[in-house]
């Protein structure tokens, strides 16, 4: 046995040189043996583990999410993972208190040291430590066992049936994900056992022109068997490390207690941390000594001096000035990886989100890791905190929470708070997602209440300071709303609204009239939009997506929608200045279990960003162009290369004021770019590859951007899907989805795709793939107008008639009625009709106009005629 890992100075979090003190830390990721499953007796130091894998931390068994088919390593079990380690404390530990420290393991952890059992956490997100000085024996080796459970909480008789979360649109992967080290301290130190926390904690009293006011809270522990007299040196260090407050107070310290000593400072002329303009940190600096001077205990913090407020009318004001809080929303997981990710990854996270230029992020559902708090501080972000009380406060069929899961959100919220206490970078704390969720279906409403008022007290007592939030789904006013559901608004101090209007439910233009009926309705309350987001596929497109039908929960979402719905939420954002904050739902894919839709199984595609990072999505660069101060131009639509229509809108995303273009080497002149979208109507493509270079000049120089499309078809030919977003081949032929078109409604005859049933098969009306062309229609009084050069063209359009209903209606081409009180006469059969027809401007257009009824088409073919 060796041990693994080097011995290592205990490194401070929020920057600043680390500093050798008495505090050792040995990192345990190397060297672990696990197991999947149930291994009796594994916990004895003398239990056989030879046939075990070896493994290193951070680990979970769980593989899956980014990929349309299941990869070799696709494991979604739920269960227990044992962990077994033999750790050989350094001689330098001995006489030491030693604590091992978990940064998280899912979702509950039974630990044994030599067959001992020392402890039991459970909720999958905050750090925990147990004290093992009497278990552990330093020189010598030791075994440790973890038992990690994952169970799923709706198992029968599951572990984990109480403790948050009970349900959520995310997998809870299992096991070490997160890092484990063994620490030892002086028998006097600062406390280890204050549910994970620091032992100190720090924050801004009071702030004006002049100065500020620093309270610094400590818990110093002595576990010695006698009285002990201790120097305790508080100091303030700047950015340069430079002492700018400091005291030392002589204490005594009865054998066995906690002392909670509290100290106030000075600092004139403060250096604010002002956001990403500025994000200036001090450290608190606390040491331990002995009256005679050695030091026995250290701990660095970080403290950002700043003053903030949340108006119900006006926003955010950061240090007394209005920031306009955008960003998005982020889960832990990565391809391969699951929730076990590296130090590296939280920094390219946090790289990608600044690139995009958010200045707010959601770090949802549950506690992250450390990193990414200490990357927060130092970046200026501002951060919204959350526990993972999820969908549900109780079992299905109990309305009531049960003592248990109350007391299991209560032992997470205060993990979250005490952890994370001194990070400027936090703004919120909140105490739910979504939690009336259940009440959307009638007779399953909950009792929410209790529990949150409950956790919001506790949020308050912990930590005065810091307003509370929480995320809402359901709350009656919009077309999704069940009027059992609860109305949770006001129990905290500010509030978020997770809003799809557009993509679950309603239209994307009626996401600000809800959110103007909630201001008016909740008056007091400022408001927040904490989701809003869309489902985007890389592989999947459409030439006009909001002219066909996009199922949330089917199998294609096309990119270019996800854009589409962005660009119309966030000008309706935008537009509403008392909400306080907006965050995208959400940064990156992420693994969801439940879900089997847009070209991914296990995926929840809402991301900017794929799930492993290397693919920003079209949208990526709406916002970018919108937040960022870099020069963006970015062409629309680079992954749907081979197009179906040789004529089609170009876009870009810039913020610059116009971007000029030009197809092929010839020049298409400049548009300008309103609210940051710039777009080329019409523009011929011609066969085979067609470069595009966009170009906008930046302070007088050019910054350019290009795609290669393709356009296999014939001048003149036009084959439409109506009704539908998604194009095909069908009989040999290529047809574009729904496009060109103003008026009418488009329909797709499948039910909604779910989880119960994610293929959905319909009664086909035709034969072959020729059915492909009657599964969606449009309907209603619309006219195509398509943009074919001058000259004759033969029109063919194919109908069906799917519910027996009584239509008649005319077809005209360039004005003249081509099908007269045309009638379909047989139910869910084709029938097709064919004409000629002049066009002698720049498009052929058709009206489709009802006399009885609705006008109805599902196919329009268009072609140059002989
Ligand atoms: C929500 C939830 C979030 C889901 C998201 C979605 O409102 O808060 O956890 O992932 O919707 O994509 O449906």
């Amino acid at each position: 046995m060796k041990i693994l890992g080097a011995l290592t100075a205990f490194l401070v979090l929020g920057g600043g040189a680390a500093t050798a003190a008495e505090r050792i830390s040995l990192p345990l990721d190397q060297g672990w043996r696990f197991a999947y499953g149930a291994a009796d007796g594994a916990e004895a130091a003398s239990f056989d583990d030879h046939g075990w894998t070896q493994v290193s931390l951070p680990h979970t068994w769980n593989h899956m999410g980014g990929t349309a088919e299941r990869q070799a390593d696709y494991n979604h079990e739920r269960g227990t993972g044992w962990y077994r380690l033999s750790v050989t404390p350094p001689a330098g530990m001995a006489g030491k208190r030693l604590y091992l420290e978990f940064d998280g393991a899912s979702i509950i952890a039974d630990v044994w040291v030599n067959g001992q059992k020392i402890g039991n956490h459970k909720g999958a997100f905050g750090r925990f430590r147990f004290d093992v000085t009497d278990a552990l024996k330093t020189g010598q080796a030791n075994l440790i066992a973890v038992r990690t459970d994952n169970s799923s909480p709706n198992a029968p008789n599951s572990p984990t049936a109480e403790i948050s979360p009970m349900s959520g649109d995310f997998f809870m992967f299992g096991g070490l994900y997160r890092k484990v080290s063994l620490i030892a301290t002086d028998p006097v130190h600062l406390d280890m056992l204050d549910d994970g926390g620091p032992g100190v904690y720090a924050q801004t009293a009071a702030i004006d022109t002049k100065s500020a006011t620093i309270a610094v809270a400590e818990r110093i522990r002595n576990d010695a068997g006698q009285a002990r007299e201790i120097s305790l040196k508080t100091a303030i260090l700047d950015a340069s490390g430079a002492e700018v407050a400091a005291r030392t107070d002589k204490i005594s310290i009865d054998p066995g207690k906690t002392i909670e000593p509290h100290a106030t400072f000075m600092l004139d002329k403060p250096h604010l941390w002002d956001g990403k303009k500025d994000p200036y940190l001090y450290q608190v600096a606390v040491t331990v000594s002995s009256t005679a001077g050695a030091k026995l205990d250290e701990m660095r913090q970080p403290l950002g001096v700043r003053t903030y407020k949340i108006d119900k009318d006006k926003g955010f004001f950061l240090n007394g000035k209005h920031v306009d809080l955008h960003g998005v929303s982020r889960h832990q997981d990565r391809p391969g990886k699951g929730w076990a990710i590296s130090a590296e990854d939280q920094r390219e996270d946090m790289d990608i989100m600044l690139d995009l230029g958010v200045n707010t992020v959601r770090l949802a559902h549950y506690q992250h890791d450390q990193a990414i708090y200490d990357l927060s501080d130092r970046a200026g972000m501002v951060v919204w905190a959350e526990i993972p009380v999820v969908d549900r406060t109780s079992p299905k069929g109990t309305p009531d929470t049960p003592p248990d899961f109350t007391a299991n959100a209560e032992s997470q919220l205060r993990e979250l708070i005490k952890q994370n206490f001194n990070h400027p970078s936090v703004f919120v704390w909140s105490v739910g997602n979504e939690v009336n969720l259940r009440a959307l279906k009638p007779g399953e409403g909950e009792h929410a209440k209790p529990l949150l008022s409950d956790l919001n007290a506790l949020a308050h007592k912990l930590d005065p300071s810091r307003p509370t939030t929480m995320a809402d789904c359901c709350e009656p006013g919009q077309a999704l709303s069940n009027q059992e559901a609860e109305v949770l608004a006001g129990i905290t101090d500010v509030f978020g609204y997770n809003r799809y209007q557009g993509w679950y439910y309603q239209t994307a233009q009626d996401l600000g009239p809800v959110l103007d009926h909630y201001h008016k309705e909740h008056a007091s309350v400022p408001l927040s939009v904490s989701e809003y987001g869309a489902g985007g596929a890389l592989s999947q497109h459409s030439d006009d997506a909001m002219a066909g039908v996009v199922f949330p929960k089917g199998h294609f979402h096309p990119e270019e929608y996800e854009s589409r719905l962005h660009e119309i939420w966030y000008r309706q954002l935008k537009a509403r200045p008392y909400l306080w904050a907006t965050w995208v739902w959400n940064m990156f894919d992420f693994v969801s279990d439940s879900r089997n839709e847009g070209d991914m199984l296990d995926t929840n595609d809402k991301g900017l960003v794929s799930f492993d990072r290397k693919t920003r999505k079209d949208v990526f660069y709406y916002y970018q162009a919108q937040w960022s101060d870099k020069p963006v131009v970015h062409l629309n639509g680079r992954r749907y290369v081979d197009r179906a229509y040789g004529v089609t809108d170009v876009e870009v995303y810039s913020n610059a004021p116009s971007v000029r273009l030009s197809a092929a080497g010839r020049d298409l002149g400049e548009a300008k770019c309103d609210d940051h979208l710039c777009v080329w109507h019409d523009v011929a493509l011609g066969q085979g590859d067609t470069i595009l270079t966009a170009t906008a000049l930046f302070a007088g120089k050019p910054v350019t951007d290009s795609i290669t499309w393709r356009y296999a078809g014939q001048p003149g030919v036009f084959n439409i899907r109506a009704g539908s977003s998604a194009g095909a081949a069908i009989g040999g032929k290529r047809y574009g989805s729904d496009a060109f078109v103003k008026g009418g409604t488009p329909v797709d005859r499948h039910p909604q795709p779910g989880p119960e049933n994610p293929y959905p098969q319909i009664p086909a009306v035709g034969e072959g793939d020729q059915a492909l062309l009657f599964e969606t229609y449009r309907e209603g009084k619309f006219t195509y107008a398509v943009p074919v050069p001058a000259g004759r063209y033969q029109v063919t359009l194919r109908f069906f008639e799917p519910k027996s209903d009584k239509r008649v209606f005319d077809v005209a081409a360039g004005g003249t009625v081509k099908l007269k009180d045309f009638e379909i006469a047989e139910a869910m059969k084709p029938v097709e009709r064919s004409f000629t027809v002049d066009v002698t401007g720049k498009e052929l257009t058709l009206d489709f106009l009802p006399k009885t009824g609705q006008a109805i088409v599902s196919a329009i073919e268009i072609q140059p005629a002989r």
